[in-house]
Formats: structure tokens, sequence, C-alpha cells
């Protein structure tokens, strides 16, 4: 007989969660979260990772939601254990990611009364939590194990929504093993409709869209949706629009422009003026291109939807009128039955101004010299087919985002509060729910920000790190405002002489470095092969020669 926590509240958890398709747990260590270890790690339906720091162990946790689309649950013992996890909590938040967040708490009675490792764990997580819930320690009677019972299960429905937190007071014993009982588990599901909306709000919608010659679509960060793409260029077809895509948006359809910068920082404003839109129609989460912020901001559109299943209002340009509240795939089905059928010269005098700028980008990287520019031009025309990218704040998603990308590669990057704190903890958690080869690519600064990500049992033979090391932040070298300051090299590069090699030792992680164009080369396929292990490049770039390069390619284009 299977054994598990003599504790009601360690078993309620593994049993509901599991009903509501949590399969991964990732579990930081400690005694007061025992009855939680005990009762997943004993459940052989649970795939459990060992992370001693919380904090990697989050972001580890909000990856493997990434890859799985599933809730996943990380667990910690008790006091500032709890608040490590908020950095993720944080990114889960504005990602809209399923991350369970399980913490074990002293009795109650124990908060505030100079006890260790005891601190107000009770709603932590303030206004970035979708829900939070606090167990009743050791419920006796039917009434609290109903009420402990139905908040996991409220919990689970929420996360649906983005980060839960189910605070689990415990008190000892700990450790104490039972068979596993028979013991009634109510559950609660949520059924999920699709939702449409109604023929006069579309006739109404329909009317704006064929008034407007100029149609944009600018998505911002999701997953790969290959119903939304298809509904997308069904209604391309009747009513021809321009798509503007973020890296992130993993949208890969043909009439969209994936470079936004290299367009917008590359044109006249005359030209800008022409392509700003009479109709913008927003999807997706965060954008990443500042550019393409401030150009909307700049030229506001006549009209601006927000197509949002969750009907959050979100409105970085200022302009936002109508929230449309239904899932994006099924708006542009519907929409297209409403739309009447014409011809738009709009999307592909667009679309022939991006092919320009993609040949002028091609010509630049054939004779530019070697810095962060090259390296990442490289880096992208070498990624396995099929594979999964991550890039790190700052600098490497802003780099990512100015190149024509291969088809069939998906794009990652912790946008939703843009930290350098997690990116590879994130990229490690999504490379364990995947045979697919995920890279992540690194500036040197949130790779040794985040180093302890290194730091679990469960390494990705299918992850592949590469660092670009230009000695510090350079990204402030790159954005307006640090450049000239006397605080810059100090405060906000933090230029240093860092390398990956001792971490990548410490954690037995195989580990080369290039130091030219030559070397990176030659390193390139022989990295993506196939390993019995992760594996780390470290690229030693320019650090004073690579912003100019940059800005120089933006003049270049322009000219061009
Ligand atoms: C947790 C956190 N702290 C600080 C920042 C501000 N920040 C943004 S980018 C950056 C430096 C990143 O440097 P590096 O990883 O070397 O990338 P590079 O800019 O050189 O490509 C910092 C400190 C942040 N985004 N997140």
């Amino acid at each position: 007989m299977s054994k598990t926590s003599a504790k009601a509240n360690a078993r309620y958890l593994s049993k509901i969660l599991k009903a509501h398709q949590c399969r991964d747990v990732v579990i930081a260590p400690g005694s007061r979260n025992a009855p939680m270890i005990l009762a997943f790690t004993e459940d052989t339906d649970y795939n459990c990772v060992s992370a001693p720091d919380e904090r990697s162990a989050a972001f580890t946790a909000l990856g493997m939601t990434i890859g799985s689309k599933q809730p996943v649950a990380v667990i910690c013992s008790s006091g500032s254990a709890v608040v490590n996890f908020y950095p993720a909590v944080v990114e889960a938040y504005y990602q809209r990611l399923p991350l369970v967040v399980i913490t074990a708490d002293r009795p109650l009675e124990w908060v505030d009364q100079g006890v260790g490792q005891t601190i107000r764990q009770e709603n932590v997580y303030g206004r970035h939590i979708v829900f939070s819930a606090n167990l009743v320690r050791d419920p006796s009677d039917t009434l609290a194990r109903h009420y402990n019972q139905r908040l996991i299960n409220e919990a689970m429905i929420a996360s649906e929504r983005g980060p839960v937190h189910i605070n689990v007071p415990f008190d000892e014993p700990l450790y104490d093993l039972i068979d596993e009982p028979e013991e009634d588990i109510h559950l609660i599901q949520k059924l999920k409709p699709e939702l449409l909306l109604d023929e006069d709000y579309m006739n109404g919608l329909a009317e704006i869209w064929d008034s407007s010659a100029k149609v944009m679509v600018l998505a911002g960060q999701m997953p790969p949706d290959k119903w939304l793409q298809e509904a997308l260029e069904n209604l391309h077809q009747k009513s021809p629009f321009l798509v503007l895509s973020e890296t992130v948006s993993n949208l890969d359809i043909p009439n969209a422009i994936g470079s936004i910068d290299r367009m917008i920082n590359t044109i006249s404003e005359e030209d800008r003026k022409d392509l700003a839109p009479d109709l913008l129609i927003t999807i997706g989460g965060e954008v990443v291109s500042k550019m393409v912020k401030k150009f909307l901001k700049e030229h506001p559109p006549r009209y601006h939807w927000h197509v949002d299943e969750a009907g959050e209002v979100k409105d970085p340009f200022m302009s936002l009128q109508t929230l449309i509240p239904v899932q994006t795939d099924n708006f542009f089905d519907q929409m297209e039955g409403f739309v009447t059928s014409r011809e738009s010269a709009y999307p592909d005098k667009w679309l022939q101004v991006d092919r320009k700028k993609s040949e002028g980008q091609q010509q630049y990287s054939q004779k530019v010299a070697y810095s962060d520019f090259k390296v990442f031009d490289h880096i992208l025309q070498n990624l396995p087919p099929k594979s999964i990218l991550h890039c790190a704040n700052s600098a490497s998603i802003r780099y990512a985002q100015l190149f024509d990308h291969n088809k069939g590669i998906e794009h990652y990057a912790n946008r939703g509060t843009s930290g350098i704190d997690g990116c590879t903890s994130t990229a490690i958690g999504h490379a364990l729910t995947t045979h697919a080869m995920v890279t992540l690519v690194t500036g040197d600064v949130a790779f040794l920000y985040d180093s302890n990500a290194l730091w679990n049992d469960r390494l990705p033979a299918n992850l592949r790190v590469i660092i670009i090391n230009n000695q510090g932040g350079n990204i402030f070298r790159i954005i307006e405002g640090p450049a000239g300051q006397d605080s810059l090299e100090r405060y906000q590069e933090t230029v240093h002489t860092l390398q990956g090699k001792g971490i990548a030792e410490t954690y037995g992680v195989d580990y080369q470095k290039t130091t030219d164009e030559k070397e990176l080369l030659k390193a390139l396929p022989a990295f993506f092969e196939n390993a019995s292990g992760p594996r780390i490049l470290e690229v030693m770039t320019p650090r004073l020669e690579s912003p100019g390069i940059l800005k120089d390619f933006f003049k270049s284009l322009k000219k061009g």
C-alpha cells in the first residue's frame, strides 16, 4: 500500500492539484514543508524537481508552466523562503501563468512572537496574486475539511488567470507517514465555454473595420496559437490588414512584419504618418518594442480595440476605446463573417518596405565587424529547426527583435516584469517539459545574477545557454540617457571581468568559450548537437564597439 503524509492538508493538496492537471512540482528544501514533500514525492503521479534556491525554484516552475501549459506547483518552507518566490510571482502575474505557490507556515498563533523562521505569510504577495488561500491548520471537523478543500479547488481554478498562493500552517510532528487513507475529496471543476460576441456588437465593429482604410493588428507576447494564425489568415484573405508581430508573439503569418523596430526606426516621419493605422487592434500581452509604443503615441489611431479574454484594460498608447473580452481566435473568426470583402494596398506596401529593410539588414550583417549584432545574426541562423529560444532581458530580447527568424522557432522572454533575475531558471523549467532543444541567449549580468538556476537535481540535457559576455550591462550603452553619464560604467553597466567558466564547472555543465567570429562559427554547429547534458557557450564580445555598430545599423537602413 502506498504511503502519504499524516497531515490532512498535505494529502488534500496532492489529491486536488492533480485533478486540476497539475503534475509538475518544484520543491525547495525545508522542514516545515515536510508534510507536503512527503505527500507529493510519495505520489507517483507527480514529477518532482528539487531546487534549493527559492527564487530559482519559482522561476523554474514558471518555465514549466510555459512548456506544459498546465499549472505547476512550487513548494517552500516558512519565513524568508516565501518572499524569495516573489519575483517569479510578479512575473507570472503579468504573464498570467498558472504558478501555484504553496508555502508552509508555522501555526498562526506564533506569528510575531519571536519564533524562528516565522513571518506574516498570509496574503504576503499582496496585489500580485490572483487568489490567496490560507488553510485552516489540521482541519478536524467536516466544515473545516470542506473549507480547506474548497479553497484549494478555488485556487486551482483561479490559476488559469495567473499565480495563486496557498499558505499551509503545520505544527509538529511533520514527518509522520501513514498508509494512503480512503477519504472523500471534494472536487470542483470550471467549464470553459467558447464566448462569442452577439450580432449587434459585431455589426458595429465591422462597420468601423470597413470604414478604416488602414487596419493594423499589433501582437504582443503570447504562446504559439495555430487557431489564431488560421483565423488571422482567413480574415486577411477577405479584408487585408497589416500585422506587427513582436518576436515573442510567436505569430508566423505572411502578412506580418516581425522586426518592428527595424521598420519604425528607419522610415521618414512622412512614412510613419502613412504607416499609422486608422484602426488598431491589439492582442496578446506585453509589447517589447519601445519604438512602437512611441510611434503609436505620436500617431494615435482613430479607433483602438483590445481583444483580451480576461477583459483587462491595458492601454500603453493611451488610445484604447473598446475592450473585447473574448478569445482572440474566436473574435477574428467571427469578424470574417461580418466584414465586407475588399482589397487594400496598405499591408502590401509595408510588407514590401519590410522586405527591402530585410535585404538591407543582410547586406549590413555581411560587412559589419565582430560585435553583439554580428553574434546575434550567427546564433539565430544556427538555431536548430523547431527549437525553442528564450532571450534574457534586456539587450538579448531587443537584438532578437531586429532579425528575421527561421520558421518553426518558438520565442520566449520574461517580459511580464522584464527582470534579469530568473531568465536562466525559466529556460531550464521550460526545457524540463519538452524534448525540443531550448536555447537561452543571455547577457553576462543576467546569467551571473541567476546562476543558482543551475542548482537543481534535474538539469535538462536539451538546454543550451549562450552567454553574450560584453563585460557588463551593455543595454545601458545602447539606450538614451545613461550613455553620457559619469555613473555609467560603475553604477549602470557594472563593468566586470567575470566569466561563466567557474559556474559551469561548479555545476558540472559542459562549457566552451569563443572570442572571435571564426571561433564562434566553428563552435555553433557542434554546440547544438544532442548531448548527454546541458551546455554553456560563452561568447566574448567587444563592449565599447557593439553599441555603435547597432546605431550604425539603423543609420544604414535609414539611408537605404
Ligand atoms: C531584477 C532586475 N534588476 C535590474 C534590472 C535592470 N536591468 C535591465 S538590463 C540590466 C543589465 C543586463 O545586462 P546583461 O545581462 O549583461 O545584458 P546586456 O545588456 O549586456 O545584453 C539591468 C541591470 C532588471 N531588469 N531586473
